[in-house]
């Protein structure tokens, strides 16, 4: 059956796992989809469902207004737009590849000197997440084309604008990576721990996952401490944690694991003893952080 007239057609670029999924998505949602990757072959089962092949990146961007990007990185975003010529002229382009603030701001700058319209976007969700519940992309960069397009791209997802600098998408997306993988290198570690001793990673699964719940409570009441620069605490101070930290080291060194992902917060904790901050919060770690 034809797609409804409300289905607006969409260009996709690249069709790795994450790009096939967003096409997959615009596809599910009745939208014309036209796509292009390096290699041609990972177009074939969107072919089959009903998507058009392009040959060159400018045949897709010249056949559709709206052209939503999914590469390995920025610098082959970059590659791409070199071979674009005039066809980005009046086009949309949403470049939901992983990158820094300053990648989204120079190809928003390139995308500007080119005519085109640019929008940068973080995508919060694995593949088998899109059009799910729990998917939702951050956007940032031309507000009046993000909201021109919003109604397609909510195929993927939910839509978060976080404003019209197109670096701010980039800062959000790697900020809560960051939360991401802070908890993976502590899952990582604590399951490395307990399988010295033979203690299936299966059975701890559930009582690490739960202490991790019960401590992401404190999230907020940190966030506060960071806003407004008052780092005291009646929890759990540095010089505690500070105290404390030297056992873990020297733990998954007698157990016969690398301590190396942990060895810079004890190196940060010592630092934050130094500058006489034992009382404070751990909070007031985020602060020390900052390059100046
Ligand atoms: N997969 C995930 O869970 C995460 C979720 C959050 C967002 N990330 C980011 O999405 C970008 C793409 O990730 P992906 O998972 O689709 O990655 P791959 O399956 O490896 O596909 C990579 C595509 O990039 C194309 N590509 C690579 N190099 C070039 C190049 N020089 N010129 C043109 N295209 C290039 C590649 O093409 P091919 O290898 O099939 O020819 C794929 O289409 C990424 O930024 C994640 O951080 C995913």
């Amino acid at each position: 059956s034809s797609p409804p007239s409300s289905a607006a057609p969409v260009s996709v670029l690249g069709l790795g796992m994450m790009g096939t999924a967003l096409a997959t998505a615009l596809l599910d949602a009745g939208h014309p989809v036209t796509v292009w990757n390096r290699t041609p072959a990972k177009a074939g089962p969107l072919v089959a469902r009903g998507a058009l092949p392009a040959g060159t990146p400018a045949d897709a961007v010249a056949a559709n207004p709206l052209v939503v990007l999914c590469l390995l990185g920025n610098t082959h975003v970059q590659e791409v737009f070199d071979t674009l010529g005039d066809a980005v002229a009046g086009r949309t382009v949403v470049n939901l590849t992983n990158g820094t603030p300053a990648q989204a701001r120079e190809l928003a700058a390139w995308a500007s000197e080119h005519g085109a319209h640019y929008i940068d976007g973080g995508i919060m969700a694995v593949p088998q997440m899109i059009a799910g519940p729990h998917a939702y992309v951050v956007y940032s960069g031309d507000e009046q084309a993000f909201r021109t397009h919003r109604p397609t791209l909510a195929a993927f997802g939910g839509t978060k604008w976080t404003g019209t600098d197109p670096g701010l998408a980039a800062v959000h997306d790697l900020a809560l990576l960051t939360g991401m993988y802070g908890m993976v290198i502590g899952v990582l570690q604590a399951f490395a721990l307990v399988r010295t001793e033979n203690i299936p990673a299966t059975g701890f699964a559930e009582p690490l996952v739960a202490w991790i719940q019960a401590m992401l409570t404190g999230v907020p009441e940190w966030a506060g401490a960071v806003d407004s620069g008052e780092h005291l605490t009646d929890v759990s101070s540095i010089a505690v944690n500070q105290s404390a930290f030297p056992n873990f080291l020297t733990a998954y060194r007698d157990q016969g694991i690398s301590g190396e992902l942990f060895e810079p917060f004890q190196a940060l904790l010592d630092r934050a003893m130094a500058e006489g901050h034992a009382s404070d919060g751990l909070s007031r770690l985020a602060d020390l952080l900052r390059a100046n």
